[in-house]
């Protein structure tokens, strides 16, 4: 005979713990603790009295379609998922602020620039374009940098990329870029890759893609953090100031801490260990109080400039270099909150790039215009209301009034009769010509046509110029990201025809890719619109390695310890790595933790097993004499030496660590990036040099991607 379980009392005392939700915008609230529930209720507010077993007719009897409250929870939960995003599926976003270094209102009315040091609250959304939302962190793609700023004149959305350019130049192509690049549609498949034939016949029948592919291929798309990546509005946008004088800007956001990127086999590796790397290191970041900033930059322009410049500033696929425009700060962007609630508001934010503020206004630009027109119907479709701006996330912080009202789920409708305007009741709001928006009376005439412009089709000058501003490792980053992507590809003439538009960009970079896939006859170039290719100068501007921060701030130390590690030389680290506004964690090889050799205990952050090498800027191998052998027994231990070395990451390493190199084979190649540490005396050094970030003289010996 079945035993009836019941298993109800005290599990509503739970509800009690959870902070079901909190946020000091205000915004969603409501824990039970609040409301001063002890009880569980339904949806509709009726206590609920057992939650663990449906309602039925004796013990093994069927279950009662009565069960009101079953059916409730189970219809709530069937319907919990909306729509993912069509790109950017898979995003990580947070709260914070933008502070205005000092006015700009000679260039815009934009009330956010009016006045120095005032801030306005912001949210931003990170992600990856081509993933769904669960794919990993460290896919190689480009990664969206969407900024939303609640000012006092409504929302500012500056949806932006990492990468300043894109990969075409009318929006009217942006379903078959996003079509080419996603899985395919008959085996769904690869996941979160460009690196198939679809894509690469694509961008190769593409060439006003060249740009873009160059820095799709570069380290941009394996950032190490989002905290330590640019963002770019891309497209020439309007100042607008009271005098209705227009000037064309683009904006930057530069990160404090620096540009940094992982290598490729990092990032395989990485994916694996954590592929919510980038997720953690925001969340870890933010709730240890290391609030990540960014400086907002603009390049401010005039018509003549633009009539001067060598490219057309309404061409998506083109930059102002920042040594021919220097761009100037203008304030700063913090993170120092995350969501209470991922879902309501991290997948719930909508951005829309036709969110601009009286004082910011669009450009022309054929990329912008039909963006302006799709976010706005993406969001019914994946938020299913046109009242998606009533969720707390999206809602303006400043006070707004209109007619809008009912449809699903309004939550918010006009009080009283008048809802029309013209009234003669004298009630509701009034437009304001002098307050509101005006567009900027741009006169415009033409044909009427399916125009492409003339002045956009030089389509390898500024590719080259990307590339022969890298470094020699990064232009071997390069190289390689394309072999690696051509080599999925399975169609020769495809691999071919990319080739022949890199002939175009840089022969000698079009001729390792070719010997790297082993094309035997090299194509003939590609044929290009503008014959001529511009051989313009290199921009620094355009270098992760040239601008690096030399700091160690904001990065990661692992220290590999074992029972018996030296206590000094462990407390030297760590004391030196916090000063230097960096953190360490610990790797044992049981996650529990080690007795050190003063006695004391310390808790592991990791195991061996689940905390590789991959995870850190740089390393420290601290084992004791006594565990060293049983340490050299261990894979995992191996490929963490073998790995940092391999990744140019700098190692600091006590005598006892030495059968540990030598069974990774670095023993007998150590170099100036392998730092002895003989005692607590050497810890500042160490850390000191950690600022490098890399030992980039290492990488031709090691022969890694
Ligand atoms: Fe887009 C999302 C950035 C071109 C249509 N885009 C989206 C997001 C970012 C960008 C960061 C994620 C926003 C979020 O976190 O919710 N997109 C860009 C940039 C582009 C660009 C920098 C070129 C300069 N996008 C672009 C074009 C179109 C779209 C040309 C269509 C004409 N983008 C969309 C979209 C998405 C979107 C379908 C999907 C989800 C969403 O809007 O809210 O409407």
């Amino acid at each position: 005979m079945a035993k009836t379980s019941k298993r109800s009392a005290g599990h509503t005392s739970t509800v009690h713990d959870q902070k079901l939700t909190r946020g000091e915008g205000g915004e969603l609230h409501q824990t039970a603790e609040d409301l001063g529930l002890e009880v569980m209720t339904t949806a509709q507010g009726g206590p609920v009295a057992d939650d663990q077993n449906s309602l039925k007719i004796g013990p093994r009897g069927p279950v009662l379609m009565e069960d009101f409250h079953f059916r409730e929870k189970m219809f709530h939960f069937d319907h919990e998922r909306i729509p993912e995003r069509v790109v950017h599926a898979r995003g990580y976003g947070a709260h914070g602020f933008f502070e205005t270094y000092k006015s700009l209102s000679k260039y815009t009315r934009a009330d956010l620039f009016q006045r120095e040091g005032e801030r306005t609250p912001a949210f931003v959304r990170f992600s990856t374009v081509a993933g769904s939302k669960g794919s990993f962190d460290l896919a190689r793609d480009v990664r969206g940098f969407a900024v939303k700023i609640y000012t006092k004149e409504g929302n500012w959305d500056l949806v932006g990329n990492n990468i300043p350019v894109f990969f075409i130049q009318d929006a009217i192509k942006f379903p078959d870029v996003i079509h080419a690049v996603k899985e395919d549609p008959d085996s769904a498949f690869p996941q979160a890759q460009s690196a198939h034939d679809t894509f690469w016949d694509f961008i190769s029948l593409t060439p006003e893609s060249m740009h873009m592919v160059m820095w799709q291929m570069s380290d941009r798309t394996i950032p190490r953090s989002f905290r330590f990546m640019e963002g770019f509005g891309v497209h020439t946008f309007r100042l607008v100031n009271a005098k209705n004088e227009s000037t064309f800007v683009k904006f930057h956001w530069k990160p404090k801490l620096g540009l940094q990127s992982v290598l490729w086999n990092e990032a395989v590796k990485i994916n694996g260990a954590d592929p919510d790397f980038h997720r953690r290191d925001l969340w870890t970041a933010i709730q240890s109080g290391n609030f990540p900033e960014w400086e907002l930059q603009v390049q401010l322009f005039d018509q003549a400039f633009a009539d001067g410049f060598d490219f057309d500033i309404l061409d998506p696929t083109k930059i102002i270099p920042e040594e021919v425009l220097p761009p100037i700060a203008i304030g700063r962007l913090v993170l120092d909150r995350m969501p209470d609630n991922f879902f309501a508001e991290t997948e719930q934010v909508a951005f829309m790039t036709q969110n601009v503020p009286p004082g910011i206004d669009f450009s022309n630009d054929p990329l912008l215009q039909g963006r302006n027109f799709s976010y706005l119907d993406t969001q019914l479709k994946r938020l299913g209301s046109p009242n998606f701006t009533h969720l707390p996330i999206n809602a303006p912080k400043c006070p707004f009034a209109h007619f809008q009202q009912d449809g699903h789920m309004a939550m918010r409708n006009p009080v009283g009769r008048i809802n029309y305007q013209p009234n003669s009741f004298g009630e509701g709001p009034r437009e304001s010509p002098s307050r509101g928006f005006v567009p900027f009376p741009e006169a415009e005439e033409g044909a009427k046509a399916r125009f492409r412009a003339e002045s956009f089709a030089d389509h390898y000058s500024q590719a080259r110029q990307f590339f022969i501003s890298q470094t020699r490792g990064e232009q071997h980053h390069i190289a390689n990201a394309l072999t690696f992507e051509l080599s999925k590809c399975k169609l020769p003439v495809i691999r071919e025809r990319v080739v022949s538009h890199l002939l175009n960009i840089d022969e000698g970079l079009a001729n390792r890719v070719a010997a790297a896939l082993g094309i035997k006859t090299m194509p003939e170039p590609a044929d290009a619109a503008v014959p001529t290719r511009q051989d313009l100068p290199p921009s620094p501007a355009l270098s992760i390695v040239e601008r690096g921060p030399k700091r160690f701030e904001g990065r990661k130390l692992g220290i590999l310890i074992t029972d018996g590690t030296d206590a000094a030389v462990l407390k030297a680290l760590q004391a030196a790595v916090t000063k230097a506004g960096a953190v360490v964690e610990l790797i044992a090889p049981k996650v529990g933790g080690a007795t050190l050799s003063d006695g004391s205990f310390v808790e592991a952050d990791q195991m061996i097993d689940g905390g590789p090498s991959v995870l850190y800027d740089a390393v420290a191998l601290l084992p004791s004499e006594a565990e060293i052998d049983a340490l050299v027994q261990e894979s995992t231990a191996r490929d963490f030496v073998a790995d940092a070395f391999a990744h140019c990451k700098f190692i600091g390493y006590v005598t006892a660590a030495e059968p540990l190199l030598a069974k990774a084979a670095v023993l007998d190649s150590l170099d100036e990036g392998c730092i002895k540490l003989d005692g607590a005396k050497d810890a500042t050094g160490f850390v000191g040099e950690l600022g490098q970030l890399r030992v980039w003289a290492r990488e031709p010996t090691v022969k890694m991607n």
